[in-house]
């Protein structure tokens, strides 16, 4: 143990070789040496290092002794993987002088020596862009180190797959990084000469731009469009920003903003937006962007209608006579929207299918506006003029035997009817059944007596154009 003592006292500028024990290495053919401790004169190590000595060739090594300032710090049998070098606890600018004593299967042993200064403080250094937990970037990632320590020896980018992707040992301490395909997530290191690593906060790398889906909200059939209208466009994949254009003028903008510790993000965009009164096809573009820069677009058309449904029938006709105490109207219409509904006076009020009720009231003319919708709210108009009629014809029989009288052969009946919207028809009725009718005014009727059995009844029934009846009372005749 003398001549390591007397090595380490030695000098502290140069490494050392030395050689002892036994046999005497004049006499041996292959004598023992360590030729190079692995480390430089002068090294700044930090708290761990791992290193190769080296032996003269040939040498048969079967122990190595690792000694720091002279004491022995540990003892190794198989330094295939290297030596380490333990440093830890020591004071920054420590000199240590590191002797490496190699012995050989005979017992003879070399050494030598070297100094080396400790350096346990990772560097430090100005990251630029912040990095941080929400912060996420896309495509060329440019990195910047900016206020050093003097001893940086490296800034790379580590990948949370452990994986370093990118590197620069010398000023200007800037990555540039192209992302896509990479890491989903990397780290900022800087590292000094001694190899201690400092850890700054990355990077969420994101290269999918936000998806943009179709526009749902349709009133009618999808992709048509009319007035004030509202659509939702669902979004998914953190969109930051939006900006929604019809026909090239912008109608909803938003952004989430972004900072190292929040940003926010929404999962759908408007169209709220008055499409007019003029028919034509209008465009709709959606552009999103996510936090890393990611930008996604589309572009859809649409169909802008403010028409009306065409009105294909509409019944009873204008100027036609109505009876009862309600007045049903049948309507059809088309459109290529869709029919929502028709409504009489500004009421929906349904029957059935496209049929519509209101209330007759008195007698006279009555003029209807119908308004028939399609699913865009878009409607068509029309009026009908309908004559309501609840008053039943006059009717008298002005000659014809009176009711008990004896009759034969032909006999004359003779009546007058009338109505304010005219007589139909007059019917005569023998027994209860229809026997004869007459259309136009001066009404007459011939019955044949002999077809009819000793007794019989005689009634006129008259009906005026709207289809209210009178019936005269019955008379019964005898043969
Ligand atoms: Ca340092
Ligand atoms: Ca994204
Ligand atoms: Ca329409
Ligand atoms: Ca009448």
């Amino acid at each position: 143990m003398g001549k390591a003592r007397s090595a380490a006292a030695a000098a502290l500028v140069a490494t050392l070789i030395a050689a002892g024990g036994s046999p005497a290495y004049a006499d041996d053919p292959a004598p023992l040496a360590v030729t190079s401790t692995g480390l430089s004169e002068g090294q700044v190590v930090g708290p761990s290092l791992l290193f190769h000595p080296v032996w003269s060739e040939g040498a048969n090594v079967t122990k190595v002794e690792v000694y720091a300032d002279g004491v022995l710090s540990y003892t190794a049998l198989n330094w295939t993987a290297g030596l380490c070098l333990r440093l830890s606890g020591k004071q920054d600018g420590t000199e240590e002088l590191i002797t490496i004593r190699a012995y050989d299967s005979t017992g003879a042993w070399a050494e030598a020596s070297t100094h080396v200064v400790v350096d346990q403080t990772p560097p430090t250094a100005t990251i630029s862009p912040v990095g941080g937990s929400l912060v996420q970037v896309g495509g060329v990632l440019t990195v910047n180190a900016t206020d050093v320590s003097d001893d940086l020896a490296e800034m790379s980018l580590y990948g949370n797959n452990g994986v370093t992707v990118a590197s620069v040992t010398s000023a200007p301490w800037t990555i540039t990084y192209d992302t896509v395909g990479g890491p989903q997530r990397v780290y900022v290191h800087v590292t000094d000469r001694a190899g201690n690593t400092r850890e700054y906060a990355g990077y969420q790398i994101d290269n999918q731009p936000p998806t943009i889906g179709d526009p749902t909200g349709f009133r009618g059939r999808v992709g048509r469009v009319s007035g004030a209208t509202h659509l939702d466009i669902p979004l998914s994949g953190g969109a930051n920003h939006i900006e929604v254009r019809v026909d090239g003028t912008l109608t909803e903008s938003w952004d989430g903003g972004h900072s190292p510790t929040s940003y926010g993000t929404t999962n759908g965009a408007d169209i709220d937006y008055n499409f007019g009164t003029t028919p034509r096809t209008a465009t709709v573009d959606v552009l999103v962007r996510d936090v890393a820069g990611n930008t996604a677009t589309k572009s859809f058309a649409l169909i802008v209608d403010p028409t009306g449904p065409t009105i294909t029938s509409l019944t009873p006709a204008n100027g036609a006579l109505v009876r009862g105490s309600t007045i049903y109207f049948t309507i059809h219409a088309t459109d290529p929207d869709g029919v929502a509904y028709p409504e009489v006076n500004g009421c929906y009020c349904p029957s059935g299918p496209d049929r519509l009720f209101v209330a007759a009231g008195a007698d006279g003319s009555k003029t209807l506006v119908f308004r028939v919708y399609d699913n865009l709210f878009n409607f068509t108009t029309a009026t009908r003029t309908v004559i309501v009629d609840n008053t039943r014809p006059t009717l008298t029989i002005t000659s014809a035997p009176k009711n008990g009288a004896h009759v034969k052969g032909t006999v004359k009946i003779n009546a007058a009817a009338a109505d304010r919207n005219g007589v139909a028809r007059v019917e005569l009725l023998i027994n209860g059944k229809v026997v004869a009718q007459d259309v136009t005014a001066g009404y007459s009727f011939a019955v044949n007596t002999t077809k009819y059995g000793k007794t019989f009844n005689v009634q006129l029934r008259a009906y005026d154009r709207a289809g209210n009846v009178t019936t005269t009372s019955t008379r019964t005749w005898h043969r």
